[in-house]
């Protein structure tokens, strides 16, 4: 139970309340499994085998056949198909604070105006610079759950707008974060460090591009795609978590025209259903230079076969939004999936992809997670790279791997500064660059 509580801290309100629910019911939510004897005997597909049935022997093959027919069919089974290029985005720097953190920053906010067909959204980023470092500096990018001033109790920045629902079942609506927020997630983000280390970090709150509740699509960037009488995505149109992808993908727009930021070098990351986003986004945006997913879990890094922790069954059901309508059609049919998350690591091949689990997190299926990285090698081996370097789940607080990283540590679903220093050793090594 106390695992549980835990977990319900990072929670929406829309998960809490699910819960809730679930717990009158059963002592556990349905939908999950947390024996290993129970694991359904699987057979992961090939990500080399094209499906004409040959296989893929080349990184050329890799890059012209394979790779573009595996990711359609991860947009029309999963995550959904978002909207291609009619679009615009148009940043204004709306602060700039050049002794930001006790003079150890420069914050920089900046509203982004996406327009689409049906008029435009606004998303506000926060961008902390290391102050000494040369310029264009390296990135680390991430969405956040509770607002951008949620990352560092920093006066400095902007309350965010957040999508809450006062009454049980009632409306969401837009509010204005309380000032006793600031700093709430300061926890996950170790700003000073990565400052320190000679990168810069951004995030945007999700529910600025989408917000996280069930049939939330007027309130975010869903509507600027809307076709007449529109109101919700097809069954083969982009789910939330795309749609936050997506949005990331459009800071990655505004970061190739801003001199401070090396667009070259952007990381882009993420905790749990964030980190789902994040490896949607480097699937799909190949601009990302490295993609880290904290705890990913199901429909992130974890294998659906493996039938561990959530479940596809689960996690559609308890956020129907989060991926497409004809995903559900997978619910207790994992064996059917046409793929299954190794190649969605696969798809971010020949960049340097970092998955990492927690003990305590068995929700997420650690195991599951070390085995998709694990399965993707094959692609990493056609760019002659190599990926974990071993074949078993290293010991706790042990980072292990080449181009594909993994660490399991102690504790819970959570990011911590351990997982940070690994991240940046990780993004050191591969921008070949010193630690200072
Ligand atoms: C859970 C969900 C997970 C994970 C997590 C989170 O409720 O079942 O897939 O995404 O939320 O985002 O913290």
């Amino acid at each position: 139970m106390k695992f549980f509580a835990a977990r319900l801290a990072t929670m929406v309100i829309v998960a809490t309340i699910q819960f809730v629910s679930m717990k009158t019911v059963s002592a556990q939510p349905a939908g999950f499994n947390y024996d290993e004897s129970k694991v359904r005997p699987y057979t992961l597909p090939d990500p080399l085998l094209l499906d004409n049935g040959r296989r893929v022997t080349t990184s050329s093959q890799w890059e012209k056949q394979r790779r573009p027919e595996l990711l359609e069919t991860f947009i029309a089974e999963m995550y959904g198909r978002s909207p291609g290029k009619s679009r615009s985005v148009k940043a204004e720097v709306t602060s700039v604070d050049k002794s930001a953190l006790g003079g150890k920053a420069i914050r920089k906010e900046v509203t982004l105006t996406i327009k689409g067909p049906n008029g435009s959204h606004q998303v506000h980023l926060l961008i902390y610079l290391p102050p000494a470092a040369k310029k264009p500096v390296p990135m680390f990018l991430g969405l956040n759950f509770d607002g951008n001033h949620s990352i560092n109790p920093d006066p400095g920045i902007t309350l965010a707008m957040l999508w809450v629902q006062t009454n049980k079942g009632g409306a969401f609506t837009a509010q204005r974060a309380p000032e006793s927020s600031r700093g709430k997630s300061v926890g996950r983000w170790d700003v000073e460090t990565i400052l320190s280390r000679g990168y810069a970090v951004a995030t945007v709150y999700a529910g600025d591009i989408e917000p996280d509740y069930n049939n939330s699509y007027k309130n975010g960037v869903h509507a600027l795609y809307f076709k007449d009488d529109q109101s919700s995505p097809e069954p083969d149109e982009w789910g939330t978590v795309a749609a936050w992808a997506w949005g990331l993908s459009r800071v990655m727009d505004y970061f190739a025209k801003d001199k401070d930021i090396d667009a070259k070098k952007v990381i882009v990351t993420g905790h749990s259903r964030m980190g789902k986003a994040a490896l949607w986004a480097g699937a799909t945006d190949q601009r990302f230079a490295i993609v880290i997913s904290n705890n990913s879990g199901e429909g992130g890094a974890a294998l659906a076969r493996r039938w561990f922790g959530e479940t596809t069954a689960r996690i559609n059901t308890s956020f129907p939004h989060w991926f497409s309508g004809n995903f559900k059609k997978y619910n207790d049919r994992e064996n059917d999936l046409p793929f299954d998350q190794h190649e969605l690591i696969a798809l971010i091949a020949p960049r340097p992809v970092y998955i990492a689990s927690a003990q305590e997190d068995q929700w997420a299926d650690p195991k599951g997670e070390f085995l998709s990285g694990f399965h993707a090698a094959p692609v990493y081996k056609l760019y002659g790279k190599k990926g974990l370097g071993v074949t078993e789940q290293p010991p706790i607080n042990q980072a292990v791997g080449d181009f594909i990283g993994y660490h399991i540590r102690t504790g819970k679903h959570d990011v911590t500064d351990f997982d940070w220093a690994q991240y940046l050793d990780f993004a050191d090594r591969h921008f070949a660059r010193s630690k200072k």
